[in-house]
This record gives C-alpha cells, sequence and structure tokens, in this order.
C-alpha cells in the first residue's frame, strides 16, 4: 500500500507561517490589554480632587478629637487647684489639726508638704483670703522640733516664714497654721480650714 502523501508540497511551511501569525497576533492583543488596564489604574483629575477632600475630612476630624481630649484631659479633679505639678484642695468647712489630716488621707491625699518658697508663696496668698488654714506640720512628738506629715524635719530655709516671734508654744501650741503673711504655731484641737495636696495626673501629651 502507497502511503496518501498529506498535503501538497509546501503546506507545512505554509502553516508555520500561520501559526507563527496567530502568535504575534495574540502577544499584541495581549500587551494591548495589559497597557489598557495600566492606563485605567492611573486616577482620574476628579479622583484625585476626592481623595484630597477624603483627606481634608479626616484632618478637620482628627483636630477636633484632639482638641476634645485637651477638654476632657484635667491634672486635677474638679474642685482642687492646680499649681506646678500637684493639686491643691482648700477646705469650706473647718476641723482640728488631726481631723484636717484624716480627711486628707481619705482623699489620697496629705495635709500641705511645703516644699518651695513658691508653693508658700501661692499657699500663704490663697489662705490668706479664707483664714486660718492648717498644714502639714507639727511638733507633736517634740516639743519645738518640727517636723512635717510626711517626716521630713522642717529645714533652716523655711525658718523665715514664722510670723515674728512665733512660734512661741502659747500655752502649748504643737500645730503650725497659715496666719496672715506667715506661719503660726496653735493649739492642735482648735477647728480651722485645711489644705490637702497630692500628685497632679499628667496627660500623655504634655510629657
Ligand atoms: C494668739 C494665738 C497664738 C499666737 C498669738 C500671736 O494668741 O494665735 O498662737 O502666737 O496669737 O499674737
Ligand atoms: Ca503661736
Amino acid at each position: 500500500v502507497r502511503m496518501q502523501p498529506l498535503g501538497p508540497p509546501g503546506c507545512l511551511g505554509h502553516g508555520h507561517t500561520f501559526v507563527l501569525q496567530l502568535l504575534g497576533l495574540t502577544l499584541f492583543a495581549g500587551l494591548l490589554v495589559a497597557l489598557l488596564v495600566q492606563v485605567s489604574k492611573v486616577p482620574s483629575s476628579q479622583e484625585q480632587e476626592q481623595e484630597l477632600a477624603k483627606q481634608e475630612k479626616v484632618y478637620q476630624e482628627l483636630t477636633q478629637l484632639k482638641a476634645g481630649v485637651d477638654r476632657l484631659c484635667r491634672p486635677c479633679p474638679w474642685d482642687l487647684t492646680f499649681f506646678q505639678g500637684h493639686c491643691y484642695f482648700f477646705s469650706k468647712s473647718q476641723r482640728n489639726w488631726h481631723d484636717s489630716a484624716t480627711a486628707c488621707q481619705e482623699e489620697g491625699a496629705q495635709l500641705v508638704v511645703i516644699n518651695s518658697a513658691e508653693e508658700q508663696s501661692f499657699l500663704q496668698l490663697t489662705t490668706k483670703k479664707r483664714g486660718h488654714t492648717w498644714m502639714g506640720l507639727s511638733d507633736l512628738n517634740k516639743e519645738a522640733t518640727w517636723h512635717w506629715v510626711d517626716g521630713s524635719p522642717l529645714s533652716l530655709r523655711f525658718m523665715k516664714y514664722w510670723n515674728p516671734t512665733e512660734p512661741n508654744n502659747l500655752g502649748q501650741e504643737d500645730c503650725a497654721e497659715f496666719d496672715g503673711d506667715g506661719w503660726n504655731d496653735a493649739k492642735c484641737d482648735i477647728s480651722k480650714f485645711w489644705v490637702c495636696k497630692k500628685s497632679a495626673l499628667s496627660c500623655s501629651h504634655e510629657q
């Protein structure tokens, strides 16, 4: 049996050309599609404007939010006065020295211990307007040896704040008060105003 020829001579060559053309066309079409996809990804100027408007809105909301946090973040409770990193409670009622000290402790504070000239000046001025006010200073343990309620001794640089002729221990006076422009030793059982002191809370952005 004689084999039938598969096609006219040269048919195989023509077939090759066709396949190559098809391949080229496919490649071209593929590149065209890829190009169109890339071009469609580039945002239009309208889309860019919308994005900017969105960013502006987010920025405004963030600014308002920050202002809100500032208003909420108070270093001291509402009825306490802030001064140089501490909160001060100036009582409206009067108690003896021991009950005043206890009242401060119950609020997580201390009957005031003075640590600077600025603080002394601030306290003296504020209490002068209110009247006789207890501070956290006494010589209850040993006559004429003054200690603050935190256990520290009264340092020499603060002794100038005693009023002239004070402390005079007149009829046994073991507790210190703000009296006019300076300090006085007074009887611990007398009811007077008092000042408590505690650390202020710090808002994170102030640190
Ligand atoms: C009163 C009391 C005393 C104080 C004298 C000062 O007697 O407050 O503690 O020493 O006044 O004149
Ligand atoms: Ca006195």
